[in-house]
């Protein structure tokens, strides 16, 4: 945790100490992601006052929820524009939607979640405009199900459709100059419909898209993987005030464009770890030095089957060394073979002269 005046930051925190404890950097606060079992407590803390994306995803390091601050050097400023809750100050905007695909209906053209990705994503393309951050720097889309099929559909070429028509319906690119993402899913309850569930920081500078060399770009990808590619870049380089943020996308065991060891995990996990390390040098080439580093970031594992944990820790503490940073949450990965995906976010001064994070 730190307080020093970075133009952006993430804290992480219990719920416990979000809502009672004072910290300066509070007034500053952006927005939150909340990484719980039980969502449902957060949903009737009002007092959060902030927007709050609740994922409903067990923790699997300790057994406690894990709530991520974003927040940034100065007062923020609050809004509603239809299901976006946001707040921003001068360089970022933060956004949450959480969208019941119970309020779309099936048509021969569309399925309800192709209905609510597309509804989402346009509801944040009208409030870029509107408010004057043109550029989505990283977007987290956690969708309900993302296996399973409905309407003869898998459920995540489904939210493809639906992501990449809002983009065309904005005439935004969907090759090239994409936004850094992730999409992972969380299981359907039958006691409590999830929603689909997308947040989002933009601004005012545009990013550098960053593809990894040993990857066919996902917005390339063949039509085996759903006629619409996923519309995402490998990681973003993100200028903000005087500090270089970089958030790298949702990480996983492909190589070209296909899935590789679909039943070992630890070699998933090596491969993965391999790409971020590529991405890593494709960014390095355009920071100053000394550059990131895999020993800087900040890790987020997403891990398919709990009883994998151990060995995945042990496999990135041996990729990462003793300075490992990460969060391990249970999830589902958007396809089947795929046992984790880590993603990974850093920060570095543009200029050396600012004060190093603690
Ligand atoms: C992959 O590389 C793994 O659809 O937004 C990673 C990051 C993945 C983002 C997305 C999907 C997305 O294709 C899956």
């Amino acid at each position: 945790m730190s307080s020093t005046a970075y133009p952006l930051q993430c804290t992480s925190l219990s719920l416990d100490a979000l809502l009672h404890q004072s910290a300066p950097w509070k007034n500053n606060a952006l927005g939150v992601h909340v990484y719980a079992t039980d969502t449902v407590d957060i949903h009737t803390q009002a007092d959060i006052a902030l927007p709050c994306m609740p994922v409903s995803m067990p923790r699997l390091d300790t057994g406690t929820a894990i709530c991520e601050v974003w927040h940034g050097s100065e007062p923020t400023t609050p809004g509603q524009l239809d299901s976006i809750y946001y707040r921003h100050d001068q360089n970022v905007l933060f956004g949450v939607l959480v969208l019941p695909e119970a309020g779309f209906v099936a048509n021969a053209d569309k399925t309800p979640l192709q209905q609510a990705t597309e509804s989402g994503y346009r509801q944040i393309f009208s409030l870029l405009d509107q408010l004057h951050y043109p550029h989505l720097l990283r977007l987290w889309n956690y969708i309900p199900d993302i296996n399973a099929h409905s309407q003869g559909l898998e459920r995540y070429v489904q939210f493809n459709l639906g992501r990449q028509d809002a983009f065309l319906a904005h005439g935004r690119d969907v090759l090239g100059n994409v936004p850094a993402a992730c999409a992972l899913g969380f299981e359907q309850k039958a006691t409590r419909k999830e929603c689909l569930t997308i947040s989002f920081l933009a601004g005012r500078v545009a990013p550098l898209s960053i593809e990894n060399p040993r990857q066919i770009s996902a917005y390339l990808y063949p039509q085996q993987y759903g006629s619409r590619s996923p519309t995402f870049s490998r990681a973003s380089l993100v200028q903000i005030g005087q500090e270089q943020v970089l958030f790298i996308s949702g990480t996983a065991s492909i190589v070209g464009h296909a899935t590789l060891h679909a039943d070992d995990v630890v070699a998933q996990t090596r491969e993965t770890m391999t790409n971020i390390q590529a991405v890593l040098a494709e960014a390095n080439r355009h920071v100053g030095k000394p550059g990131f580093d895999l020993c800087q970031l900040n890790y987020k594992v997403y891990i398919r089957h709990p009883a994998d944990f151990a060995l995945i820790r042990n496999e990135l503490a041996h990729c990462v060394g003793d300075a490992l940073q990460a969060v391990y949450l249970q999830a589902d990965i958007c396809r089947q073979d795929l046992l984790l995906e880590i993603e990974a976010t850093a920060g570095h001064p543009l200029l050396n002269l600012s004060e190093k994070p603690a």
